[in-house]
C-alpha cells in the first residue's frame, strides 16, 4: 500500500502549520506501508493543482490531506466536503473567494472514502482525543478535500481519499488564552494510527459518530 499524505504551509499569521509538521515527522515506511509526504500551499487553486500532479506521478492507493483547525480540541476526521469556497481571510496569495463553487461541474458535496469511524476509534484507543467532524469549513481545507474527491470521482480512480483537521500545537498557543492544543508527537502518532486503520478496515465500523452541532 502506498499513501500520499499532504500538509499545508503556515497561514493566517502563524509561523508554523502543525499539519505539515506532523506529516513531515512521519516515517517513510509504516509496517511496510510506503508513505509519501507532500507540502501544499494554503492557496485555493494552486493547492489542488499540486495535489493532482502528485496523485498522477505517485499513483497512491490512499490520499490523506491534513490541515490545521485552530481552536479544535480533537484530532478531527472529516466526513464531508462541500462545493463552496468562502474565505474568512484571504489565502496566502491574497485571494478571497466568496460563495464560489470549487468546481462548477461537481456534486454539491462528496463524502470521505476513508473508514472515518474506525480511524476515530483506533486513535481514541491510544488515548488521543479524536472525533468525526461534519464540516471542514469553507476555506482552503474544504477546498482541497472537495478537489481531491472530485478528482478521484471524475477520473474513476480506485484511490481512497479524505481529510483530517488537527489542533494547534503548544508553541502556537503560548500567547492565546483558553485555546486547545495537542502535542506534535501525539498528532503524528494519531496520523500513523490512521494510516494503519485505513489498511486494516476495508469497511468502516457502523457505530455512532454523530453530533447535535
Ligand atoms: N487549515 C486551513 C487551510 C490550511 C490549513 O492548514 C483550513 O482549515 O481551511
Amino acid at each position: 500500500m502506498k499513501v500520499l499524505i499532504t500538509g499545508f504551509d503556515p497561514f493566517g499569521g502563524e509561523k508554523i502549520n502543525p499539519a505539515w509538521e506532523a506529516v513531515r515527522a512521519l516515517p517513510d515506511n509504516i509496517d511496510g506501508i510506503e508513505v509519501v509526504k507532500l507540502q501544499i500551499p494554503t492557496v485555493f487553486k494552486k493547492s489542488a493543482k499540486k495535489l493532482f500532479e502528485n496523485i498522477d506521478s505517485v499513483k497512491p492507493d490512499v490520499v490523506i490531506c491534513v490541515g490545521q483547525a485552530g481552536g479544535r480540541y480533537e484530532f478531527s476526521v472529516e466526513r464531508v466536503a462541500i462545493n463552496v469556497d468562502d474565505g474568512r481571510i484571504p489565502d496566502n496569495d491574497g485571494y478571497q473567494p466568496v460563495d464560489s463553487p470549487v468546481f462548477e461541474d461537481g456534486e454539491n458535496a462528496y463524502f470521505s472514502t476513508l473508514p472515518i469511524k474506525a480511524i476515530v476509534e483506533e486513535v481514541k484507543k491510544a488515548g488521543i482525543p479524536a472525533a468525526v467532524s461534519n464540516t471542514a469549513g469553507t476555506y482552503v481545507c474544504n477546498h482541497i478535500m472537495y478537489s481531491l474527491l472530485y478528482y478521484l470521482n471524475k477520473n474513476n480512480l480506485n484511490i481512497k481519499g479524505g481529510f483530517i483537521h488537527v489542533p494547534f500545537i503548544p508553541e502556537q498557543v503560548v500567547e492565546k488564552k483558553n485555546t486547545p492544543y495537542m502535542e506534535l508527537t501525539r498528532i503524528t502518532k494519531a496520523l500513523e494510527i490512521s494510516i494503519k486503520a485505513i489498511r486494516d478496515y476495508e469497511k468502516d465500523l457502523v457505530i455512532s459518530g454523530g453530533k447535535e452541532f
